[in-house]
């Protein structure tokens, strides 16, 4: 603390909800600054479960200020119905703060999203279907609607003709759909105004005055590093910063002010949506990781991919991050197994590469290299310090720091808030 950044190691699903729950009382501020509802965090407290999509997991913390920076874009409708759910669970929420320049997601990018992948068929991405990728393109091309816009009723009906016009040339033309009217999405987005008023700042603004102030704030990455539009397997990517980098875009509070930047990783990796990944399991290990560890997206239900603990990507998220912490998820999945397999490198094409291939085919071909460590077949979720665990979990996870080149300082052994090891 004060400046703390939180991204996801892997392809997301790391358990950032809850590593970002577990500082919770230290932190003044969470931030999401990066993609919208497509997130799923899951945090259990006592013997509530909250799945959060588009609000930043701080939220549940009473005394922190949730914000909504610049980089995320939002769908306003999603973003009233997981208030209310909240506040009906008892959860106060008045302290939310939305950036006026946050980017709007409205019902033509989830339709743009749906048919775009229904288009592309098998060359599809599997996106949430949010509307995410869209929104980010119109921002990128200078026609997204901004917050800021929807207390403009002129500006925000000049800027929806400017998005539609070329949208509509292709639902109509190309998908073969009906147009948009600018009329319906112009009441639409007017029709949230008055509710989102109070909630709207200079978030910006208000950051860099609490850090001025001495208070901690903790930057919440959604999605994960190899979902980087920059940095991950692209195209099968999601369309935003996810990486620390996007922390300081996508908040307006500069990089000489972050302290130390988390990445969370899980014993093992899982992957949702298409794209590659080297160390996947098709077999009866990659069902009992997925039954487990219950690999089920928490925005779409999707099972996940799952497959072994890839060190060569952790290092590469440890240097594109600039990590100076890991905190290892779900240790607890891995019990039971006799042999743990890691991979240390990939074998492609009969080269032996220890970094991330920079060559996108080289990473389709990559076939793992493994180490075998010994298993633990002790019950390890009510372990609470490092000297509790059985010597292979000790040893597994001080092979994982020594693999990937980063200090591991805390291990989640359970879903539940106080499940977690610190490592000092
Ligand atoms: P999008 O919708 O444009 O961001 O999709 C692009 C790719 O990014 C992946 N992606 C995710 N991967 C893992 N978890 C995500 N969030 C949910 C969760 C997932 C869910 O936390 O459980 O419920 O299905 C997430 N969001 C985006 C996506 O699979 C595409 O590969
Ligand atoms: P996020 O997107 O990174 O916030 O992660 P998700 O919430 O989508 O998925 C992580 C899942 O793992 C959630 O269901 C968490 O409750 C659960 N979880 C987090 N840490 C642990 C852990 O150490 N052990 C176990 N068994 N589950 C965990
Ligand atoms: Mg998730």
């Amino acid at each position: 603390m004060p400046a703390v950044v939180l991204v996801g190691a892997q392809w997301g699903d790391e358990g950032k909800g809850k590593a970002t729950d577990l500082l919770g009382d230290r932190v003044d501020y969470v931030v999401k600054f990066n993609g919208g509802n497509n997130a799923g965090h899951t945090v259990v407290i006592g013997d509530e479960k909250y799945a959060l999509h588009l609000l930043p997991s701080g939220i549940l913390s009473p005394g922190v200020t949730p914000v909504i920076a610049n980089g995320v874009v939002v769908d306003i409708d999603v973003l009233f119905e997981e208030l209310d759910a909240l506040e009906a669970r008892g959860v106060d929420t008045s302290k939310l703060m939305v950036s006026s320049g946050a980017h709007v997601i409205a019902s033509y990018h989830r339709t743009v999203d749906k048919v775009t992948e229904r288009f592309l068929g098998k060359r599809r991405i599997g996106t949430t279907g949010r509307g995410i990728g869209p929104a980010y393109a119109d921002k990128i091309n200078r026609v997204g609607i901004r917050v800021a816009d929807l207390f403009d009723p002129k500006i925000l009906r000049e800027k929806v003709e400017g998005a539609l016009d070329q949208k509509n040339h292709l639902l109509v033309k190309v998908y073969n759909r009906r147009a948009v009217e600018v009329d319906e999405v112009v009441d639409e987005l007017l029709g949230h105004a008055e509710r989102l008023k109070p909630m709207v700042a200079d978030t910006g603004l208000a950051l860099n005055q609490a850090l001025d102030a001495g208070h901690n704030v903790l930057f919440e990455g959604g999605q994960a590093t190899m979902l980087d539009v920059d940095h991950g397997t692209y195209p099968f990517v999601t369309s935003s910063n996810a990486t620390a980098g996007g922390a300081v875009t996508g908040s307006g509070v500069g990089p000489t002010r972050i302290d130390s930047i988390i990445g969370v990783i899980k014993a093992y990796t899982t992957r949702v949506g298409e794209g590659p990944f080297p160390t996947e399991l098709f077999d009866a290990d990659g069902e009992y990781l997925l039954k487990t560890g219950g690999e089920y997206g928490v925005t779409t239900g999707r099972a996940r991919r799952c497959g072994w603990y890839d060190a060569v990507i952790a290092r590469y998220s440890a240097r594109v991050n600039g990590l100076t912490d890991l905190v290892v998820t779900k240790l607890d999945v891995l019990t039971g197994m006799e042999k743990v397999p890691v991979c240390v490198a990939y074998d492609v094409d009969g080269v032996r590469y220890d970094e991330m291939p920079d060559d996108q085919s080289a990473f389709h071909h990559a076939k793992p290299i493994y180490e075998e460590l010994p298993g633990w077949w002790e019950d390890i979720s009510q372990c609470r310090s490092f000297d509790e665990l059985p010597a292979n979990a000790q040893a597994y996870v001080r092979a994982l720091e020594e693999m990937s080149g980063c200090r591991i300082s805390a291990v989640g052994v359970g879903p539940r808030r106080d499940e977690i090891i610190p490592i000092h």
